[in-house]
This record gives structure tokens, C-alpha cells and sequence, in this order.
């Protein structure tokens, strides 16, 4: 039997030999394998004279059983050294910061105009939007422009062109977000047609706006809010209260003077700018012009399917990029728009 123990032996070194698991089961194979030195030894227990089979047979299992554990600790070994090199190769360093995790900032003119909505949100205001590329009808004809008006021309307004690359006279940049309220007003009138009463209409309009005009003061887009509030007795009275009180609210401050000073729109008659002061801080006591105003005109009202005989408003206009520029003391209109990262992420 020294010949069994010797076998064993050399069954651990041929397994402690393998480097790999298909080595080691070629290894195994010698031993217990179907022509496996082991599986030759049983095969031959019958030829040896039965007295002996069951001691042999015994030893011949006990080697048997050893070379079988042998067998399977070098398998787990072999699996843990690959398992440990996978490890190695595959390191993850689960401390280093992540790359996903910057957060965005609003853009500051998007912050002005969310505060804008939410003061007239508060007073029963409902915010509207609509096409920025508009019909003639819907962007001039609509707000009393005269036909021959200069802001219908091709230097104040871009046109669209059509597939041939010709001028689409009809099919415009809106230059003001007023279609948008003249959108509203039909809309209302056909919802409440069945009503001897129309329920009042109280709207603002945020959005881009486009001219042809650029400086330092003038971006070819640009945004605007306009206003919109239309019932059976609706003054001028009620227009400076609601501008008064939203100035008031969005800078934060009674420390203001506002003033209208008599101007002309064609949608609106009469019409007023809207100036204010700030009676302290670095702009103190300069008039600034902050929007535009005025009562509705009859021929806007009747093109919005509205009785003018029955029903007044008011509407206004101001620009949220000039506001912003005020609330936050910023100088260039361009830095707005330019995109730069180091400027727009101040703002949180
Ligand atoms: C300005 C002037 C203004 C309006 C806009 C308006 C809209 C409708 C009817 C009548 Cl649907 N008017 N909008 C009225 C007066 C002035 O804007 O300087 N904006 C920056």
C-alpha cells in the first residue's frame, strides 16, 4: 500500500501543479478519470484472491476519497485566485466623486418670469402661451397695426420664407406676445358664447419675442409679459392698482415711485408708459421706463370677437430681460444670451 500513498502524493502535486481549471481537470483525469489510475486500481480488485479485495478495496477508497478533497480544495483555490485577479483587474474606486451629480441652475431671465407668473397668479391671473411663429392676422392685423405700418416691414420682423426661398408675406417671428391674448380672447368668447354674461378675462402672456435689432441694449430675441385683464367695468384706475401693486411685489419694496406718462400704441387707447424709482439703493431717484399700457382699443376688442359697447380693459407690456437686469444689477442685456456657464450659474 505504500504504492497508494505515493499515488496520493503525486495526485497533490499534479493538482498543486495545475495553474488553471481546464489543467487541473486534465490532472484529474489521470486519477480518477475512466482510464484514471485510480479507476484501474478498482477495475482490477476482482483478479486479486478474495481474502484480499476487502482491505485493498478499502485502501484503494480511503486514496480515493483523499485525491477527491485534494481535488476540490485546489478547484476552490483555483476559483478564488481568478475570482481575486477579476477583482484586481475590475477595481472600482466606489470613493472618487460621482460625474452626474452638477445640478443645473435656472436661468436668471426664467427666474423673473416664474416670479412674474406667480404674483399674477395670486391677484386670478391665468398664464397662457402660444405660437412663436405667428400670422400676419395674428401678430398686426388683429392689434390695429395700420397696414403700412413700419413694424410690419422686413426690417423690423423676420418673415419666413417658403420652400422656393421666397418672402411669406403672411408668416411671421411673432414681434410681441399680444397674438397670444388675441388666441385667448376667441377662445374665451367661443367657450362662454351661451352665457349672456361673459366671465371676465384675466391673462398674462410670457415668452420669446423676436426684432430685427441688435446692439448692446438689443437681442434679435428678447422676452416679454404681456397683460390682459378684460370685463364689464374695467378702468385705467384698475390697470395702475394691478401695475402699482405687482412693481410693489417684485422688488420687494414700498420704497418705490411709479408713474405713467401718456404714450401711443395702435392696440391701446389711451396709452401710457410705465416708469418707476427707486427711492434708494445705487439708483435712486431716476425715472426708469419699465413697460407699456393702455386700455384696450375697440378694434382689438371686436377682433377678439368681444362687444366693445359691453365689455373695456386694459393690457400691458414689459420686458422680463430688463427687469431682471434691474433686480439683480446687471449691466449688459448680452450676457443673457451668450451662454456662458461662469455668468448664468451664479444664479440659484
Ligand atoms: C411695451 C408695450 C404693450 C400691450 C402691450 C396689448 C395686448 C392686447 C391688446 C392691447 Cl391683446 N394691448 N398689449 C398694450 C400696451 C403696451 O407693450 O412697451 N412692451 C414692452
Amino acid at each position: 500500500m505504500e504504492n497508494l500513498e505515493q499515488l496520493v502524493t503525486q495526485a497533490v502535486a499534479d493538482f498543486a501543479q495545475a495553474s488553471e481549471p481546464a489543467k487541473l481537470e486534465e490532472a484529474k483525469a489521470r486519477y480518477l478519470g475512466k482510464d484514471g489510475s485510480l479507476t484501474g486500481l478498482l477495475k482490477g480488485l476482482g483478479k486479486l484472491p478474495p481474502e484480499e479485495r476487502k482491505s485493498a478495496g478499502a485502501a484503494i477508497n480511503v486514496a480515493k476519497e483523499k485525491v477527491e478533497a485534494a481535488l476540490a480544495s485546489r478547484r476552490d483555490e483555483l476559483r478564488r485566485v481568478q475570482l481575486e485577479a477579476q477583482l484586481a483587474a475590475e477595481a472600482l474606486d466606489v470613493t472618487l466623486p460621482g460625474r452626474g451629480q452638477t445640478r443645473g441652475t435656472l436661468h436668471p431671465v426664467m427666474r423673473t418670469l416664474d416670479r412674474i407668473e406667480q404674483l399674477f397668479r395670486s391677484i386670478g391671473f391665468d398664464v397662457a402661451d402660444g405660437p412663436e411663429i405667428e400670422t400676419d392676422w395674428h401678430n398686426f392685423t388683429a392689434l390695429n397695426t395700420p397696414e403700412n405700418h413700419p413694424a410690419r416691414s422686413m426690417h423690423d420682423t423676420f418673415y419666413l420664407l417658403d420652400e422656393a426661398g421666397k418672402v411669406q408675406e403672411d408668416v411671421l417671428l411673432r414681434t410681441h406676445t399680444s397674438p397670444v391674448q388675441v388666441r385667448y380672447m376667441l377662445a374665451h368668447v367661443e367657450r362662454h358664447k351661451h352665457l349672456e354674461h361673459m366671465p371676465e378675462i384675466r391673462v398674462i402672456a410670457p415668452g420669446r419675442v423676436y426684432r430685427v435689432d441688435s446692439d448692446a441694449t438689443h437681442s434679435p430675441m428678447f422676452h416679454q409679459v404681456e397683460g390682459l385683464w378684460v370685463g364689464e367695468n374695467v378702468s385705467f384706475a384698475d390697470l395702475k392698482g394691478v401695475v402699482a401693486d405687482f412693481l410693489r411685489r417684485f422688488f420687494e419694496s414700498d420704497d418705490l415711485r411709479v408713474r405713467f406718462r401718456p404714450s401711443f400704441f395702435p392696440f391701446t387707447e389711451p396709452s401710457a408708459e410705465i416708469d418707476v424709482a427707486f427711492m434708494s439703493g445705487p439708483l435712486e431717484g431716476r425715472w426708469l421706463e419699465i413697460a407699456g399700457c393702455g386700455m384696450v382699443h375697440p378694434n382689438v376688442l371686436r377682433f377678439g370677437g368681444i362687444d366693445p359697447e359691453k365689455y373695456t380693459g386694459f393690457a400691458f407690456g414689459m420686458g422680463p430681460d430688463r427687469l431682471t437686469m434691474l433686480r439683480y444689477g446687471i449691466g449688459d442685456l448680452r450676457l443673457f444670451f451668450d451662454g456662458d456657464l461662469r455668468f448664468l450659474s451664479q444664479f440659484h
